[in-house]
């Protein structure tokens, strides 16, 4: 199964207590795409959270795998067998890493998300200038999309070239500074929001005042 882009919001759940991210999901799992989880929630409530959250929406797991073929595959295979509907690898280990993980994928009938240029002012160090290679390798591996920062929206748009029909899938919106409409006018498919939901004072408002923005 497919993620279809219907209100264009991820909601990232970067939180620890396992009452509050059911709570959270239960109230807007109907309104987002997606909930994304990263590994502070699953070292904090163990893998089984993936299949609790998965009750109200779809479930992507954000383990950015970045190993040899044989362990990403085996990561793969057990957060699939977990309940997620989508993995997210980089793309720096190389093509044949990838590939391990879109052939898992595919096994599972799930999707494969790929890290380019990440949204932190660190990506300048090392990932901005490999970007659009780490595009192509998304590509020739046959992923089903690639991550590119919100808080350069110019780059996004550069990446969103080079993608073809490839989604994308933009983190940096809100906290990190990045804009919803801007990231979505420059060629996102998907916005990802955390804090700016999960710590606002009412997340189920501040998450349809972004899913507004992305109407418009
Ligand atoms: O909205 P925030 O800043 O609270 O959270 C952003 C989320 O997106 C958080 O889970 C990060 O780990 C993730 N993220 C980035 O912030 N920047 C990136 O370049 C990539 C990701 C990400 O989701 O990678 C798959």
């Amino acid at each position: 199964m497919t993620i279809k882009a219907e209100s264009r919001l991820i909601i990232a759940m970067d939180v620890t207590d396992r009452k509050e991210a059911l709570a959270i999901a239960e109230k807007l799992g109907g309104a987002v795409d997606a909930i994304k989880v990263n590994y502070p929630i699953v070292l904090s409530c163990g893998l089984g959270i993936i299949g609790e959250l998965k009750q109200y929406t779809n479930v992507i797991a954000d383990f950015k795998v970045a190993d040899i073929p044989n362990t990403n595959k085996l990561i793969c295979e057990e957060t699939f067998k977990a309940g997620a509907d989508a993995i997210i690898c980089q793309g720096f280990t190389g093509k044949d890493s990838v590939q391990a993980c879109v052939d898992a994928a595919k096994q599972y009938g799930k999707e494969v998300f790929v890290v380019t240029e990440m949204s932190h002012p660190g990506a300048l160090d090392f990932l901005q200038g490999h970007a659009l290679e780490l595009v192509d390798l998304a590509r020739a591996a046959g992923a089903n999309g690639i991550i590119a920062p919100a808080t350069r929206p110019e780059r996004l748009a550069m990446i969103r070239q080079r993608a073809g029909d490839m989604k994308i899938l933009s983190p940096g919106v809100g906290t990190q500074g990045g804009d919803a409409a801007s990231a979505i006018k420059a060629g996102a498919d998907f916005v990802i929001v955390g804090r700016s939901i999960y710590n606002a004072p009412d997340p189920y408002q501040a998450a349809k005042n972004f899913i507004e923005q992305l109407r418009r």
